[in-house]
């Protein structure tokens, strides 16, 4: 048998959880019996924040709940069965934000990763160690040890005047309705990639970008200074994976980030967003789910390489399949 691929996954939440099981299943399929020493996936971190003291990293979390089988399907986040017997109470002395849940389960996962922060832990050794618990299949590893929590400046419709809100904020209490002007990252100029990232960029046999909000979650990974440059200069293809089906986001509201930054919600436009490695963007091939296949020539016009498959993840065998597609798609 040859030798397995090394693959790199760029993921964000649930996109990216159920798109890192499919290319887990893939690996699987393919008779890989340690699919964690083939497959490192580089998490999102623009969605952390501090609340009630304790550390959250919702796409972590997402993507270790996903692969540990524990995640609420039903939801999108958080463990499947929680309770939020705690939450309540910290609403009852006025503590956190009433309009973002803590389940109970849940916050034990914050308590350990804040404790082992505060001991001096990196959030890379903090992942580390999350890892052991379950059997995940797959390496982790934030995009930075920094902390740049996305920021969301919206223009208030009353007053035209504008304001910065967190991300979980504008995203969960309001929904995206507040209308965006920008997403930064403060401080990711000067963030440097988590340890492993690039190496692992520079030795894979393909990387993937998942079909994860490519605004607000592949974005703030590509914004660390470093990681374009080891996309660009990686000898693996790199492969990307359209979160856009007919002209409508799967789920999510990355039409209005994608509206934001001016960009149509099309599988053909954000292929362009991204760009083709070939000129000065990222991509050698880009997965366009059936819906779209009049947007093939369009995508083959930026210099990437379209390649026509079905994108719904409905189940384990689906998100395989696209997972499958995906490696075969880099031809490892
Ligand atoms: N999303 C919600 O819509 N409402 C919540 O109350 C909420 C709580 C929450 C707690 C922990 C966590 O890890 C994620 C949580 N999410 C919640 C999901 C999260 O806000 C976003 O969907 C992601 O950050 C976007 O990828």
């Amino acid at each position: 048998m040859p030798s397995p691929p090394r693959v790199v996954v760029l993921a964000g939440g649930v996109g990216g959880s159920k798109f890192t099981l499919g290319v887990r299943g893939a690996l699987a399929a393919r008779g890989v019996a340690d699919t964690a020493a083939q497959l490192t996936v580089v998490v999102n971190t623009g969605d952390d924040l501090w609340l009630s003291g304790v550390r959250l990293q919702p796409d972590v979390d997402s993507i270790v709940y996903a692969l540990a089988g524990v995640n609420d399907t039903v939801r999108g986040w958080g463990r499947t069965g929680d309770t939020e017997r705690a939450g309540h109470e910290l609403q009852e002395w006025g503590a956190g934000w009433p309009w973002f849940t803590l389940g109970d389960l849940d916050l034990g996962t914050h308590l350990a990763r804040t404790g082992w922060l505060r001991e001096g832990f990196s959030p890379t050794e903090v992942i580390e160690r999350m890892s052991h618990r379950w059997p995940l299949g797959a390496r982790l590893l934030p995009m930075t040890d920094a902390e740049v929590d996305t920021t969301v400046t919206v223009r208030d419709a009353a007053c035209g005047q504008q304001r910065d809100l967190h991300f979980q904020e504008w995203w969960t209490r309001h929904r995206a309705t507040l209308e965006p002007v920008r997403f930064t990252n403060p401080g990711v100029e000067a963030a440097v990639p988590a340890p492993g990232v690039l190496d692992a960029i520079a030795a894979a046999d393909v990387v993937l970008l998942a079909p994860s909000n490519p605004v607000v979650s592949i974005g703030p990974i590509l914004a660390v200074p470093g990681i374009r440059d080891a996309l660009r200069a990686t000898r693996a293809p790199v492969v990307g994976v359209s979160g856009i089906i007919g002209g409508q986001v799967v789920r999510g509201m990355a039409d209005v980030c994608l509206r934001a930054i001016g960009v149509e919600t099309s599988a053909a436009a954000v292929a362009g967003l991204y760009g083709a490695r070939a000129g000065a963007g990222l991509l050698d091939a880009w997965l366009i789910a059936e819906e779209d296949a009049h947007l093939a020539p369009e995508v083959d016009g930026l210099g990437i390489r379209p390649l026509v498959t079905p994108l719904w993840m409905t189940d384990a065998a689906t998100s395989a399949a696209l997972g499958e597609a995906a490696l075969a798609a880099a031809g490892v």
